[in-house]
């Protein structure tokens, strides 16, 4: 066999989980040709669910099996489960489409308790979410009421950084288990085209890792002659690595709902539970919706404080502009009135460099360190604008003044006028679930990839680092150049007009 030299963790990125061939163990899962509602693939567990083998079933109508009146619309895309009797049990049908195929996933309905056990909760949801006065309070209450209304062993909400990486930001749990709340994971744990499905389907449940995986049968679809696209559904097996990850995490089933914020993938509701656990259709579509009320409470959070700090910078950026127009000179008029650059954006300090002269202002590295960075680096930067919270991991020569600089935001309004930002190094211990270094290893038995066995806490000094820079900077910081070349212009032209 050939094994890969080097163990590559863009592997895991090309998992192809939407063609895997497989389902999982609680269900059924059928494949009809959408032209004539002819049987054309079928999990290998009919015999278990339906007392049919799958042999018996492939060609035949759906009619065979469904000895009930329907008809083809109540399969359609888009159209509602149906419930429906097969060997004398009840199963909700989830359909959909893929290419050529209609694809229907059978459910086993369980006798559900009070149908609008959801519906009562929903006033007290609502009060709950708005009652909460930050970002921690209302990931405490959602993973609290979370855990109430369908009783994982673990309920988190996990949150994702601009790398992709994520961390525990709220949890509840049995008392017996080991807290993991403020640990972190690397982004390769949740792979891109995962992070794909779920801003799609936003629901997953893993009813029990132990399961073996149920072969479609024919494996390729005899209509198009590939492997058929299940990524839509809700029986679809699981990747062999993160069921493996899974059982080294001690996990026996678990539930997935995305929080989605702005359009974008904001975290997950990751729920645990020891033991193997099914939600029915009705239960995963109540999670949906307390996910979705969760990711609008998360945006309205977001964009009130967004809304609050670009009205103070605004309110900042007038009266630097009302200066700059009553002072002959631009760099007095931003660094010495009474309102400074420096409150401008969120910084420890900053310096101006205006015709070859440094105006410093704060906690700033000397002049001949400035020097050598506008040269050295930030004239290199094809951009007007640059800011990065780890500067000597860019430029080595920094980590002189990593105290004062790790955070840097330029701002390049000629070329022989800069404005910058500094921020300091704010020395950080993270915790990662696992070492991080040791994310993924080659199974040579499975010969595949194998994800870390052990998830004990690990812990990191960052250093080098500074506090973010808020993504409103940019814009405040284009609005400031827009205006001081204004002021510039029209002084030029004041100028011209006196000499003629
Ligand atoms: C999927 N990995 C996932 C999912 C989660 C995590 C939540 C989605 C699960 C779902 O679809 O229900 C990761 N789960 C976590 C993390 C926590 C948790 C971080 O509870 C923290 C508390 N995984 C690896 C490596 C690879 C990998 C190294 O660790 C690749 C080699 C792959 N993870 C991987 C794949 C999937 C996945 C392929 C998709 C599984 C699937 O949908 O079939």
């Amino acid at each position: 066999a050939q094994y890969p030299v080097q163990v590559n963790l863009d592997n895991c990125a090309k998992e192809p989980i939407h063609i895997i061939g497989k389902s999982q163990a609680h269900g059924v899962l059928l494949v009809c040709d959408r032209s004539n509602l002819n049987i054309t693939q079928a999990g290998e567990n009919t015999s278990e669910f339906f007392g049919i083998p799958v042999d018996e079933l492939l060609g035949k109508p759906l009619s065979f099996l469904l000895k009930m009146p329907f008809s083809g619309h109540d399969f359609e895309e888009g159209s509602l489960p149906q419930e429906v009797e097969v060997n004398g049990k009840k199963f909700l049908v989830l359909s959909h489409t893929s290419e050529e195929s209609l694809v229907l996933d059978f459910e086993p309905l369980s006798t559900v308790g009070d149908p609008f056990f959801f519906q009562k909760q929903l006033t007290g949801i609502l009060n709950k979410f708005q009652e909460a006065q930050s970002l921690a309070q209302l990931s405490s209450e959602a993973a609290k009421l979370t855990r109430k209304m369908f009783g994982y062993d673990r309920v988190m909400i996990y949150r994702f950084d601009e790398e992709w990486n994520g961390e525990v930001i709220a949890e509840t749990k049995n008392d017996d288990m080991e807290p993991w709340l403020g640990l972190r994971y690397p982004a390769t744990d949740i792979p891109q085209q995962s992070r794909r499905l779920f801003l799609k389907h936003r629901v997953r449940i893993i009813a029990n890792v132990h399961y073996t995986p149920v072969p479609l049968k024919p494996e390729i679809s005899p209509i198009t002659g590939k492997p058929l696209d299940i990524s839509r559904s809700s029986l679809r097996a699981v990747s062999p690595i993160h069921i493996e990850y899974l059982k080294n995490m001690g996990v026996g089933a678990s539930l997935s709902a995305a929080i989605v914020v702005k359009g974008k993938l904001w975290g997950l509701i990751a729920c645990h539970h020891n033991t193997a656990k099914h939600l029915d259709f009705y239960q995963r579509e109540s999670c949906r919706f307390l996910a979705q009320m969760l990711s609008t409470e998360i945006t309205l959070h977001e964009t009130s404080s967004l809304l609050n700090h670009s009205e103070q910078a605004e309110s900042i950026r007038r009266k630097l502009v009302a200066q700059m127009k009553s002072h002959d000179n631009i760099v007095e008029a931003l660094s010495r009135d009474s309102v400074k650059y420096l409150e401008l954006i969120d910084c420890g300090g900053g310096a101006i460099f205006h015709i070859n002269q440094w105006e410093l202002n704060g906690n700033t590295p000397t002049k001949e360190q400035l020097d050598s960075l506008l040269n050295n680096f930030i004239k290199q930067q094809p951009k007007s604008l640059f800011w990065t919270r780890n500067l000597s991991a860019l430029f080595p020569e920094a980590e002189e003044y990593k105290k004062t600089a790790s955070g840097l935001f330029s701002l390049k309004i000629s070329d022989n006028k800069y404005i910058l930002w500094f921020k300091p190094e704010v020395v950080q211990v993270v915790t990662w679930g696992g070492n991080p270094q040791n994310k993924v290893f080659y199974n040579e038995k499975e010969q595949r990839l194998s994800p870390r066995k052990s998830f004990e806490k690990w812990s990191e000094k960052l250093t080098g680092f500074s506090e973010p820079w808020h993504e409103l900077d940019r814009n405040t910081a284009r609005a400031l150049r827009e205006n001081i070349s204004h002021v510039l212009l029209v002084r030029q032209r004041r100028e011209i007009e006196a000499l003629n």
